[in-house]
C-alpha cells in the first residue's frame, strides 16, 4: 500500500521533517514564500496531510479541492487562517502550535517594548546617518518602562508570561481579557483584572495579545487611542487587524500617543505607507517567535500533529495540540 502524502508548504528543519518519512511520501517545498490559493489547490490535491503556516488560508473552498486530506497542522498558535468549521464539518483535524513560543514571544514584547519607549530604532538611524556631533544631556529623551504600568489586552498563556518578566521591572501590570483569570494565576502573573477603559486610561505601556477574531478587528482605533495617555507606548505581537494602522499612524503624528511598535501588519507584507514615514515607531518583519530553539519547538510539534493523527509517534492517535478534537470522537 502506498504511503500517505504529506505536503510542507515551506522549507524547515531537515531533521524533524526525517522523522515523517518512515510513514509519509513527504513533498517538502524549498522554497520560504506564500503559496496563492490555485499553488495550494495544485499541492493540497492529493495531500493526506499538510503543514502549512499562517499566510495558507485553509477554507471550505480549498478543502473541497483536496479530497483525502485528513489532517492540517499550522505552524503557529494563531489560526485566524484555517476554517475551523470547515475543516471540522469535512472532519479533517486541525493543530496548531500553542505553549512551545509563549517564552520566546514574551520576551520579544518586551524587546519591542524596551525598544519603543526608549526610541532605539529611532536613535540608531541617526546615528548612522551621521548625524551624532556629541553628548547631549537633552537628547533622545524616552519613557522608563521599569516602575510604571504595563497593560495587557489578552491574557492568554502568552500575555501571562509577558506579566511574570514585569516584577524583575518592578512595574506594575493590569490586564484585560473576555474572561478574568483565576486568582493563582492573577498572582502567580502579578496581573490585576481592570475592564478596557481603566486598561486604556491608566497603561503607561500597552501590549496587544489578543486572537484576531470578527469582533477584535480594530479593537484600537480612533477611540481607544484618544483614551490612552500621550505618553503612552503600544506594542502588537498579536495580528494586525486588531489595530486601525490608519487611525495609529495619525495618533503617533500628532502626539495623542508617544510611541508605537509593531511586529504584525492587517496586510503584511504590506505596510501602511504612513507608518513608514514616521519616527517614533518600530517595526518588525512579524518575528516574535522567531528564535532558532522556538522554531524548532514549533516544527517539531506540527510534526507530532501529523504523526499522531495517523496513529504514529509518542501521541499515536491523540494529536497533542488538535484543535478540534471532536472530529476525532467521530472517526
Ligand atoms: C509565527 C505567530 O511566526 O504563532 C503565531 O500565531 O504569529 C508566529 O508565531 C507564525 O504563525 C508563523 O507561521
Amino acid at each position: 500500500m502506498s504511503k500517505p502524502k504529506v505536503w510542507i508548504s515551506r522549507p524547515f528543519f531537515p531533521d524533524i521533517v526525517d522523522r515523517l518519512r518512515p510513514y509519509f511520501e513527504v513533498c517538502a517545498e524549498t522554497e520560504d514564500r506564500k503559496h496563492s490559493a490555485d499553488e495550494l489547490a495544485v499541492c493540497l490535491a492529493d495531500a493526506d496531510a499538510a503543514i502549512i503556516g499562517l499566510v495558507e488560508r485553509i477554507d471550505a473552498a480549498t478543502i473541497a479541492g483536496a479530497p483525502r486530506l485528513r489532517f492540517v497542522a499550522n505552524l503557529g498558535v494563531g489560526h485566524n487562517n484555517l476554517d475551523l468549521d470547515a475543516l471540522s464539518a469535512a472532519g479533517i483535524g486541525a493543530s496548531n502550535t500553542p505553549d512551545v513560543l509563549n517564552e520566546t514571544v514574551a520576551d520579544y514584547a518586551w524587546a519591542l517594548m524596551l525598544a519603543a519607549a526608549r526610541r532605539v530604532g529611532a536613535a540608531e538611524r541617526w546615528l548612522r546617518a551621521g548625524h551624532w556631533q556629541g553628548f547631549r544631556f537633552e537628547g533622545w529623551l524616552g519613557a522608563d518602562v521599569h516602575g510604571k504600568t504595563i497593560g495587557i489586552l489578552g491574557m492568554g498563556r502568552i500575555g501571562q508570561a509577558i506579566a511574570r518578566r514585569a516584577s524583575g521591572f518592578r512595574s506594575k501590570v493590569l490586564y484585560h481579557n473576555r474572561s478574568r483569570l483565576d486568582p493563582r494565576i492573577e498572582h502567580d502573573c502579578g496581573a490585576t483584572y481592570v475592564d478596557k477603559a481603566t486598561l486604556l486610561a491608566e497603561s503607561d505601556h500597552l501590549i496587544l495579545v489578543l486572537p484576531f477574531t470578527a469582533q477584535n478587528r480594530h479593537a484600537i482605533g480612533a477611540a481607544e487611542l484618544a483614551a490612552m495617555k500621550p505618553t503612552a507606548t503600544l506594542v502588537n505581537i498579536a495580528r494586525g487587524g486588531i489595530v486601525d494602522e490608519a487611525a495609529l499612524a495619525r495618533a503617533l503624528a500628532d502626539g495623542v500617543i508617544a510611541a508605537a511598535a509593531l511586529d504584525v501588519f492587517e496586510g503584511e507584507p504590506a505596510i501602511h505607507p504612513d507608518l513608514l514615514k514616521l519616527e517614533n515607531i518600530v517595526l518588525s518583519p512579524h518575528i516574535a517567535s522567531a528564535s532558532r530553539d522556538t522554531r524548532r519547538d514549533m516544527a517539531a510539534l506540527a510534526v507530532d500533529n501529523v504523526l499522531a493523527a495517523f496513529g504514529h509517534g509518542p501521541h499515536a492517535g491523540r494529536p497533542p495540540t488538535i484543535l478540534n478534537p471532536g472530529v476525532l470522537a467521530d472517526a
